[in-house]
């Protein structure tokens, strides 16, 4: 990157792309800023952003053209029609998609003369710029070498290959482990509504108890890419044994099973293929079955 600070257009501006402009406009970065709906430019441009009329202005004004809006289908909608303006610009594309998605808008860019970086954002937008945040990429690698220092204005700035569909597998799998901890996280909240114990009672001990068992997602990654899968913390067998106990007492305060009885159908099946004595490690093998 040259010493000069380069012309960043930040486009989407709901809750993400506000908080990504807001701290390349605290880093001192010129920006210039644009919003389906207008109204929401206003505090970025009272915080010294320029405001483009339209998205070909926007696409005109910056070099570094950073995407975050809802979806894909809506990032392919705005690029398209100024297609032929792209040329020598870069693309960042933070938007949540596939990795399909991913290298299709890759296709795209490299056919009309730009580079795309696509990126999936592991943090909320009050996490922007903070310790905590960072954001995965993939894509062109000089490109993302040529705005790593912009990129790191906005939290960690993680290059995982020149497969632009990268970054979202990354994104995926974090988001999974996410989504598994935040649906039993519910669970346990609607276990103890059913049975009028306040959600705060429950909320600190699982906290703490979900901070112990993470210790355990090394030892498990180790597990796997070894395929020693032996354990001596906790079998499938006894995971068997005890998951009917959880269901049914979820079943008899009313709390639905559904999210579980798969969990339960697949230890059943480890179990009957003979790896009741290996440990949770074991699964990843049954939930690839093409591999
Ligand atoms: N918020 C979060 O915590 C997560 C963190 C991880 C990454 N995600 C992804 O970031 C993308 C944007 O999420 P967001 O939270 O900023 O979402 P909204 O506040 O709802 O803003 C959406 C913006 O997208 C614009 N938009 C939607 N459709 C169109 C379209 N067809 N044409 C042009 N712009 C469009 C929308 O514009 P408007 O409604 O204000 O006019 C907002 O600017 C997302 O992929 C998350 O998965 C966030």
């Amino acid at each position: 990157m040259s010493a000069a600070k380069p012309a960043v257009s930040v486009l989407g501006l709901g809750m993400m792309g506000s908080a990504l402009a807001a701290a390349l406009l605290k880093a001192g970065y010129p920006i210039t800023v644009w919003n389906r709906t207008a109204a929401k430019t206003g505090p970025l441009v009272a915080q010294g952003a320029a405001p483009a009329a339209d998205v070909a202005e926007a696409v005109e004004a910056g070099e570094l053209l950073v995407l975050t809006l809802t979806a894909n289908d809506a990032v392919r909608e705005l690029l398209e029609p100024l297609a032929d303006r792209l040329r020598g610009r870069t693309i960042a594309n933070l938007t949540n998609g596939t990795p399909a998605q991913a290298r299709e808008l890759a296709a795209f860019a490299a056919e009309h003369g730009a580079r795309y970086l696509d990126g999936g954002i592991m943090a909320s937008p009050q996490m922007i710029a903070g310790p905590h945040a960072y954001i995965y990429y993939s894509g062109d690698q000089e490109a993302f070498g040529e705005y790593e220092d912009t990129f790191r204005v906005l939290g960690g700035a993680r290059y995982v290959g020149e497969d632009a569909g990268r970054a979202a597998v990354h994104d995926f799998a974090l988001l999974i482990g996410m989504y598994g901890q935040g649906i039993g996280t519910m669970h346990a909240f609607a276990l103890a509504k059913a049975v009028g114990i306040p959600a705060k009672e429950i909320a600190e001990p699982l906290r703490d108890w979900l901070n112990a068992m993470a210790l355990y997602i090394m030892e498990e990654a180790e597990a796997l890419d070894s395929g020693e899968h032996l354990t001596d913390v906790s079998s499938l067998a006894v995971n068997q044994a005890a998951l009917p106990n959880l269901l049914n007492t979820l079943a008899g305060e009313g709390v639905t099973t559904e999210f579980f009885q798969p969990l339960e159908r697949l230890i059943d099946r480890a179990v009957e293929e003979g790896y009741g004595a290996d440990g949770l490690s074991r699964l990843p093998d049954l939930l690839t079955p093409r591999r």
